[in-house]
């Protein structure tokens, strides 16, 4: 399997995050990329390219033009107010405010244009957000073409982006721009299966009242884990989109059969659809030693995931990088799905 490696990933390098009223040190950090690079080498997986330029458009099919330029220009100006380090915002738009209108002050806007403060706006975050989407556009390439797979490697992460807000250490929804990117291309059918430990609040509002893109996840249960709001098992879609949207909440410190479960749950409602391109948001803070999650998935896990993936024998495979904070490990743990879906590939076409 070929790789699409962001090369701008390294110019968003927070130092701190704000959690429990403290700056404490970063979880997403340029170490995760470059611990995956690794083993992805190591491993030999495939060849490893640089991204294709696809320009504005295409994130443009995804995100407000407003909040894309808001996000290209917002540490310039966070730096001319004097702020020092990295943007964080400090006010929000809440139920009975108005978000509608988009106040000049740039104070007010960072809350308008975003959903937490543990999300650093840093100096890098729009080169390297806008260059993990061109990744991921050219990562649809190889598999829109004769590959039929790929994985992007890159961050920041995307699934908690929505249209117009941050969040979650995510700024560009790089799933929704796959995907919408692979509907401009005459795809009938996408499916989005988000193994994250979190919630893809974002992929799922984008996609909300769509039939034309199914997003389904498994992850910790909103009521405990981020990103709190949204995820619950009652959000089936809405409007045209209904019963195209599927929720698998378990609770934090579930068992790996549990996972399992739900995992094959969520692929029969997938089946059923039949898509014509399958986007992995691959996650995997879903591994038993991540500092800020609560699953207990490891490298057989893993490997099992992607064996089952390749069983599931969509036409088409797009695996993008989302979350995975202990960062040793994430690399093997990539890189442990990504040879068991090679495998279970050869499998399938040997039998
Ligand atoms: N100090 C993704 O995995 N809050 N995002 C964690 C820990 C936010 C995770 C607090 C977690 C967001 C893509
Ligand atoms: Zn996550």
């Amino acid at each position: 399997m070929k790789t699409v490696y962001n090369q701008h990933h390294a110019g968003h390098a927070a130092t701190h995050e704000f959690f429990r009223g403290r700056l404490v040190p970063a979880f997403e950090i340029p170490a995760r990329a470059d611990y995956v690079l690794k083993a992805v080498q190591e491993a030999a997986l495939g060849e490893v390219l640089a991204p294709v330029d696809h320009g504005l458009a295409p994130l443009e099919r995804v995100h407000a033009p407003a909040y894309l330029r808001f996000l290209r220009g917002a540490y310039a100006e966070w730096r001319a107010l004097g702020g020092e380090g990295d943007a964080f915002p400090a006010v929000w738009p809440v139920r009975s405010l108005r978000a509608d209108v988009e106040p000049q002050s740039f104070a007010s806007r960072m809350g308008l244009y975003s959903m937490d403060s543990g999300t650093p706006l840093t100096a890098g975050a729009w080169e390297a957000a806008y260059w993990g989407a061109q990744a991921t556009l050219s990562g649809l390439d190889l598999a829109l073409g004769d590959e039929r797979r790929a994985y992007v490697l890159t961050r920041p992460p995307g699934h908690h982006a929505g249209a117009d807000f941050f969040g979650g250490y995510c700024f560009i929804n790089n799933a929704a721009v796959a995907a919408e990117a692979a509907r401009d291309t005459g795809l009938q059918r996408v499916a989005i299966l988000d193994v994250d430990y979190h919630h893809g609040n974002g992929t799922q509002a984008i996609f909300y009242e769509r039939a034309d893109v199914f997003y389904a996840s498994l992850h910790g249960d909103p009521q405990t884990e981020y990103p709190f709001f949204l995820g619950h098992a009652d959000e089936r879609g809405a409007g045209p989109g209904l019963g195209f949207n599927a929720n698998e909440p378990l609770p934090a410190g579930s068992s790996n059969e549990a996972w399992f479960a739900a995992l094959e749950r969520l692929l029969g409602q997938l089946q059923a659809f039949a898509p014509e391109l399958l986007i992995v948001s691959l996650g995997v803070d879903t591994y038993g030693g991540d500092p800020i999650s609560h699953f207990k998935l490891d490298r057989p896990e893993f490997a099992a995931l992607g064996e089952r993936l390749a069983a599931f024998g969509a036409p088409r495979t797009l695996f993008l990088q989302e979350g995975g904070y202990a960062t040793e490990a994430i690399g093997l743990n990539v890189v442990a799905v990504l040879q068991g879906f090679e495998r279970g590939l050869e499998q399938a076409r040997s039998r």
